[in-house]
């Protein structure tokens, strides 16, 4: 049987006695949809999801994690503007000296980043706290986003459970012409399959076309197909991925990894590289896709290069390819986040980072920086190309700015004319000089040397401890730091208000947003709660605190709220306290029409019912304020069926999507309680 590169990476690592009542045959593919659990070889955390995580953790009660490899990064809140951000870093630091992880420090970049350089291995798993760990797919992992929650059980040596995905196969031909980024593949593919379009499937990219592109263009790829709603995305272990481990100092971690000869995909979407032109995503969502030549002339305010999809040495190389020599425009404010700091000491040893800082580009700290809202928020209505990967509504920090996700060539152009501009009519000279990545050539001018001894400098990431000194080690608590609080029982039927009535597509930044004034606050849920859905409504907090107040002496069958939805609804980021929150403000169940992966998870490890509409026209037939009532939430959870809801007088079903340990899951009241009393 010839079977595709993720489905072998995954059956690898399937965990049998997790996984009893699927049936993994050994000559056919495994039935789509079914439940399987797989062992974890690394694990990563960021400092935003971080502190919940490792909170988590540490009620599991074990002395050091059972992982192959755990690295803790700080990447995301590092404008400290008060004591609490450090604090968390502190907290995050002596939690990775106690339980034996990694410590990238502030500093040392983006953590999906420094991930590919320092840590990935081909063939491996890896599950993160952040929904765009499947960059790690770039050079040949099973990459996967995930809740906070389910990364501290994987660290324990848990398995990770999912519905076994489909497997779509991207298929490349030709090579990408001058000015046409990675960037634009992946905006292609958004264009055709939608933010929702990867809901349950893995992309994985095959084809001549592929030798075409370096390792962190395929990064880039693989990144930002967390925006299609997919699981991962993989690109196959080969020539390329050893030169760009060699590179690395880390050429011993190679192996091949490529699919089966004739392995069948769930379907096929193909790509000719020749024929592609620079693409956008306009706002406010990733998969709005116009043409770069549609939208030339658009006067711009603000560029930005940077984000975990495009901050490697390849795209800084190629901005400045396009600015050497030249100013930004006047009417521009052009920054740069280098990804990290590796990419940030070779574009100084090559030059590169001088030919910015000549052209005029601000130089930004090696973390997310913009991309979260944390500083550099674009003017009142203004116009701002970014190489980032989301630009849902207010994310930047400017409710009414336009964000336009392009291409590090198509950003360097406007910063240049001022005007969106095609690449294509820019003239310049192409840095890539062959198909091998830059890293391992020359074409950035630096040598096989320079760039090894750059890159194997790990100075800020600190190893982990022997167990014996890692015992003495006291864990830092500042003020900032307050416990998770802990989800609901699970009530046998509830009859309680809906809250908020949403349309499609809402994203967890909606549910609940980051920026400079939110992100701080992710340590401590009854005070970042207060922003709970805000972006939809201002008044939702407060409802919500009023009907808690109001139910205060009702039968516990009659305490809470829902909280009704459109399609995929939960997009975008991994971040559970978009589940924490509405739980501590008492949303007891979401119904909705379709959900996101990683929020449905997420809802499901803090208790929270996630139910969609059988009929999804059964949407119209509900409004904010109506008492809905599910009357079989017990049973619908012991045997599976469907649930039973009345509203307004009237019977609708409620499709019970749930697997067996989910609904195990929610009867226990929570993935912790779960864990804890010796659930798998
Ligand atoms: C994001 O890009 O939205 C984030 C911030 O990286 C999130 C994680 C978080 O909210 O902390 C993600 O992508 O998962
Ligand atoms: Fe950081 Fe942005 Fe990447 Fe999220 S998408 S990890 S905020 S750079």
């Amino acid at each position: 049987m010839s079977f595709t590169l993720a489905e072998k990476i995954l059956r690898e690592h399937i965990v049998k006695d997790a996984c009893k009542n699927t049936e993994i045959p050994f000559d056919k593919p495994i039935k789509r949809g079914s439940d399987i659990a797989i062992r974890i070889d690394q694990t990563l955390t960021q400092d935003a999801t971080g502190t919940m995580a490792y909170l988590q953790f540490e009620t599991i009660g074990i002395p050091r994690v059972k992982t192959e490899l755990s690295v803790s990064y700080i990447d995301h809140n590092t404008l400290q503007t008060d004591y609490r951000n450090m604090d968390d870093h502190r907290y995050l630091q002596s939690i990775a000296a106690k339980y034996g992880l990694y410590f990238s420090r502030p500093g040392n970049g983006i953590c999906h980043q420094v991930h590919l350089e320092r840590f990935g291995i081909p063939g491996k798993t890896l599950l993160g706290s952040d929904s765009h760990t499947p960059t790690g797919g770039g050079i040949g992992m099973i990459a996967i986003g995930a809740g906070g929650l389910d990364v501290a059980v994987a660290m324990g040596g848990g398995a990770f459970h999912l519905a076994m995905p489909k497997i779509f196969g991207v298929k490349l031909s030709g090579k990408l012409q001058k000015g046409v980024g990675a960037k634009d593949i992946i905006l292609e593919v958004l264009r055709q399959e939608s933010v929702k379009g990867g809901v349950g499937a893995i992309y994985e990219y095959f084809g001549e076309g592929i030798s075409n592109l370096t390792v962190p263009q395929r990064a880039t790829i693989t990144n930002m197909g967390a925006e299609l709603g997919a699981t991962c995305s993989i690109f196959p272990s080969d020539e390329t991925t050893k030169a760009f481990l060699e590179a690395m100092g880390r050429g011993s971690a190679w192996t091949e990894k490529k699919p089966d000869e004739n392995a069948v995909y769930d379907k096929i979407i193909e790509i000719d590289l020749d024929k592609l032109s620079s693409l956008a995503a306009c706002p406010h969502s990733p998969d709005a896709i116009k043409t770069i030549e549609s939208l030339a002339g658009k006067k711009v305010e603000q560029v930005v290069i940077g984000s975990c999809t495009n901050s490697s040495l390849d795209d800084l190389t190629a901005v400045a390819a396009i600015v050497d020599g030249k100013h930004i425009a006047p009417g521009v404010e052009a920054g740069i986040a280098p990804g990290s700091r590796t990419t940030m000491l070779m574009a100084e040893k090559c030059g590169v980072l001088g030919k910015l800082i000549k052209a005029g580009f601000r130089i930004l700290e090696s973390a997310c920086g913009p991309c979260i809202g944390m500083g550099f928020a674009p003017n009142s209505q203004g116009v701002t190309l970014r190489t980032f990967n989301r630009n849902f509504k207010g994310r930047s920090g400017t409710s009414d700015a336009s964000v336009y996700l392009v291409s590090p060539e198509t950003a360097a152009c406007a910063a240049i004319t001022g005007f969106i501009t095609d690449p294509k009519t820019i003239d310049f000279t192409k840095p890539v000089k062959d198909g091998i990545s830059m890293l391992s050539g020359n074409a950035a001018g630096l040598s096989c040397e320079d760039i090894k001894a750059i890159a194997s400098d790990d100075g800020m990431i600190i190893p982990p401890l022997n167990s014996e000194d890692a015992a003495k080690i006291e864990i830092i608590r500042g003020p900032n730091i307050k416990p998770c609080p802990k989800s609901p029982a699970c009530a046998p039927s509830l009859k309680i208000p809906v809250l908020l009535k949403a349309k499609d597509n809402v994203s967890t930044d909606d549910i609940m947003p980051a920026g400079t004034k939110v992100l701080p606050l992710r340590s401590n849920i009854p005070e970042i709660s207060k922003f709970t859905l805000e972006r939809l409504d201002t008044t939702f907090y407060e409802r919500a605190i009023k009907c808690q107040e109001e139910q205060k002496n009702l039968p516990e069958t009659e305490k809470g709220c829902i909280i009704v939805g459109g399609e995929n609804y939960g997009q975008g980021s991994s971040r559970e306290h978009a589940a924490l929150a509405p739980m501590y403000l008492g949303v007891r169940c979401v119904l909705v029409k379709s959900f996101a992966r990683i929020h449905k998870a997420n809802l499901i490890n803090y208790g929270i019912i996630p139910v969609t509409f059988k009929n999804s026209s059964d949407y119209d037939l509900i409004n904010t304020g109506d008492i809905l009532e599910i009357i079989n939430i017990k049973e619908a959870l012991e045997t599976g069926s469907d649930f039973k809801i009345q509203v307004n007088g009237k019977e609708i079903t409620g499709e019970n999507t749930l697997d067996e340990r989910s609904r195990k899951i929610l009867i226990s009241g929570g993935l912790a309680v779960y864990t804890r009393n010796g659930g798998q």
